[in-house]
């Protein structure tokens, strides 16, 4: 069996990239290694910058998308009980996000890639990658217990933090760099009205919070938490009391309680690896570099990646010359580094610190009063908000 393009993982990576390709009449295989419904089951992201929605109208998966997301105008960062709104469409020219969760994101390029005939193998097992080093690289699995093999032009590495890909790059070809916060954050979603229209990022001393939504009837809310804590560390009954008390008054009071329909912890990590090309491998999404969840970049440099990783691919394959695959990640890199240092700021700004010095708390309030008082510096986080040009 052979294919021009083998992606290797099923999340919104993936999938954008295969709808990408199928769209320019390249020809790809995705290997999943769970199942649809695992895949659907996580949940993630929530925040669409204006190019990831543009990236999915152009190839399809834009209906539901326009109907049900929610357009955002602005948010509110709340610092120590005080509230200061970020005016997204007044500080960019017009810009906005749009708040539609990756479930329903990877759902929609689900059924747009089985609309489209293109092969996608779930449940693949023991995926492992070979010759990436040669023009003829390989990639084997096991399925129903069968072993199977695939000759392909380009492996494109979109399988996550955790994947295969990044791991087979030899140590001495790759360059790593990596922040782990020491801390995480507790998210529940709970079928309640929000507690506000916009979402609110609070800073406080107690810890960080967010309020965001998935539609007017699910909320999304997470809390900073210690690493040691666990969903079953933070009854229902606790979590929203937590939550209220980091939040200014005003919110607090609209915080609508209700049974958690899924609670989980992640942890915060910033992670970039250089390059993200080895030979006919191509590094994109969460398998190339991790933000911490903080600036909502994480999905929204997946499709900047994969729309870089789809332009390369379409010219190598349409002309014949491998030049055209130098390019990415240069690319792609300049964005990635640039979402990193804005997830990395708001990060510090919001969240508490046990280490940090009296000096770095100040810092904070500082940061935080600058905001108040300079529609420049409000400007800088909404121009990074809605996101950068790609
Ligand atoms: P994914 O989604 O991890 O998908 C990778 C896929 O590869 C599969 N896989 C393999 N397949 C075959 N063989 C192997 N050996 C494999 N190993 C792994 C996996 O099963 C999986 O299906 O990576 P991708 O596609 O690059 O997408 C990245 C995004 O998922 C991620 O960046 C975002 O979720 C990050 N993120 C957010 N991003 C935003 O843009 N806005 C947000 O508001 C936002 N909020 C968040 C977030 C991430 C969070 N967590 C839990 C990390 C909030 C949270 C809490
Ligand atoms: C979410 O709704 O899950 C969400 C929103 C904004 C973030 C992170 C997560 O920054």
């Amino acid at each position: 069996m052979r294919h021009q393009v083998v992606i290797i993982g099923a999340g919104p990576s993936g999938l954008l990239l295969g709808a990408l390709l199928h769209q320019a009449g390249i020809d790809t295989l995705i290997l999943e290694q769970r199942s649809p419904d695992y895949v659907l089951s996580r949940i993630r992201a929530g925040v669409l910058e204006q190019g990831t929605v543009n990236l999915l109208r152009r190839v399809g998966a834009g209906a539901r998308l326009d109907r049900e997301g929610l357009v955002h105008e602005g948010f509110a960062i709340n610092f120590a009980g005080e509230a200061l709104r970020i005016d997204l469409k007044a500080l960019t020219g017009g810009s906005s996000v749009t708040v539609y969760g990756q479930t329903e994101v990877t759902r929609d390029l689900m059924a747009l890639r089985v609309a489209s005939g293109a092969p996608t193998i779930y449940d693949a097992e023991a995926v492992t990658i070979h010759d990436f080093d040669r023009d003829t690289p390989r990639v084997s699995f096991v399925q129903d217990g069968q072993h199977r093999e695939i000759a392909c032009d380009i492996i494109a590495g979109c399988d996550g933090f955790h994947g295969v890909s990044r791991a087979s790059v030899p140590e001495t070809a790759l360059r790593t760099f990596e922040r782990v916060y020491p801390f995480g954050w507790l998210g529940v979603l709970a079928d309640v009205p929000p507690c506000a229209h916009e979402l609110i990022y609070a800073g406080h001393d107690r810890g960080f919070a967010l309020c965001s939504m998935r539609s007017m009837t699910r909320s999304r809310y997470y809390i900073q938490c210690r690493l040691d804590e666990t969903p079953e560390s933070w009854p229902d009954t606790l979590f929203w009391d937590e939550l209220r008390r980091r939040l200014d008054p005003e919110a607090a009071a609209r915080v609508v309680p209700g049974p958690a329909i899924e609670k989980s912890v992640a942890p915060l990590r910033s992670f970039v690896a250089e390059p993200l090309r080895f030979g006919r491998l191509f590094l994109a999404g969460d398998a190339a570099h991790i933000v911490p969840p903080t600036g909502a970049k994480g999905l929204n440099l997946a499709a900047s990646d994969v729309h870089y990783l789809s332009e390369a691919l379409i010219a190598f394959f349409g002309e014949g010359t491998a030049s055209a695959l130098d390019t990415y990640s240069a690319r792609a890199l300049d964005r990635i580094w640039k979402a990193e240092r804005f997830s990395w700021w708001m990060t510090t700004l919001l969240h508490r610190f046990e280490t940090s010095s009296p000096f770095e708390r100040r810092m904070q309030d500082a940061e935080f009063a600058y905001l108040r008082i300079s529609q420049h510096a409000r400007a800088t986080v909404a121009e990074n908000y809605v996101g950068l040009p790609f």
